[in-house]
């Protein structure tokens, strides 16, 4: 089951943003400049606001910096939403309201809430690329195994087609990487960007194995490799109207040429300044959820 996603939630920028929880040495990047992070944000959800049929935008939390990267909070397939409990202690508190938010989603008609039925079991949907037949899930700082095979509880069901649940163990590929789509984000539902860094290629390969044939076969997922690690992180749109639209970094020209180059001239590329952002560890994909 891949149904074309109608519907995005996002959430506001946190007015304590530049407290986020970071990997970035900003002495050396600079310090997150606020207003710069505020407009980059805007223009953001004016680029998702234009590629989906609805949005719902849930107020953004002071309490809680990293607030806007939604992402990490829910994990959905098909008509079922699992809340998650996010594998950083001071983020636990975002899910509520997103929760709550999910009520403005018809298509979602089942939610499923880790902190009540899997005890210990923590996911960030960063670490989560779901595909056709597949759902592949990094095993890193942020999710842990207990999570993956929740998800697999939840997820490989008759509901969803039996859709196979993967963990990649991004721990032993590569310790540092936040989240799996650090290195890897679908274009299509058989396009893979990926960084062309040896962890992005050995995700990638791990990827294409697990999911191949029973006879040792490799799955027949393409891939686009771009040099810049932060550019394999592409929001797309393939389904969307009147032009499907594939969002990427700007400020990175040689992965821009390849992504360009890559997709048919029917598509619209929009390029996003997301610096501040990034300061905060955060990519294209982590600031919305398409249902
Ligand atoms: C964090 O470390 O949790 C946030 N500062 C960044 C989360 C980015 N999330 C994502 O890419 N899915």
């Amino acid at each position: 089951m891949f149904q074309a996603p109608k519907v995005a939630v996002l959430r506001g920028l946190s007015t304590s943003f530049a407290q986020c929880v970071t990997s970035i040495d900003l002495n050396a990047a600079g310090a997150i400049n606020m207003q710069k992070a505020q407009e980059q944000h805007e223009r953001y959800t004016e680029t998702v606001r234009a590629c989906v049929e609805k949005t719902v935008e849930v107020e953004s939390d002071s309490a809680h910096p990293d607030c806007c990267f939604v992402e990490d909070t829910l994990v959905v397939c098909g008509a079922t939403a699992v809340v998650n409990s996010m594998g950083h202690q001071t983020r636990r508190g975002e899910v509520g309201p997103v929760r709550a938010a999910l009520s403005q989603v018809p298509a979602i008609t089942n939610i499923r809430i880790m902190t009540d039925e899997a005890p210990g079991a923590h996911i960030d949907g960063g670490d989560v690329l779901t595909m056709p037949g597949h759902q592949f899930v990094g095993l890193s700082n942020r999710s842990n195994l207990k999570g993956v095979e929740y998800l697999r509880s939840v997820f490989s069901t008759p509901a969803n087609n039996n859709i196979q649940v993967h963990a990649i163990d991004m721990l032993k590929i590569t310790g540092t990487t936040l989240h799996l789509k650090c290195l890897v984000s679908a274009l299509n539902q058989s396009t893979i960007v990926v960084a062309d860094n040896p962890a992005g290629r050995a995700v990638f390969e791990e990827m294409k194995l697990i999911s191949g044939g029973t006879n040792g076969s490799d799955s027949s997922f393409l891939p686009i490799y771009v040099p810049d690690e932060v550019a394999a992180n592409v929001l797309a749109f393939p389904w969307a109207l009147p032009q499907p639209t594939v969002v990427v970094q700007a400020n990175f020209p040689e992965s821009e040429k390849i992504l360009r180059a890559s997709v048919p001239d029917s598509w619209k590329v929009v390029t996003l300044d997301m610096s501040e952002l990034i300061k905060a560890d955060g990519a294209l994909t982590c600031c919305s959820v398409l249902i």
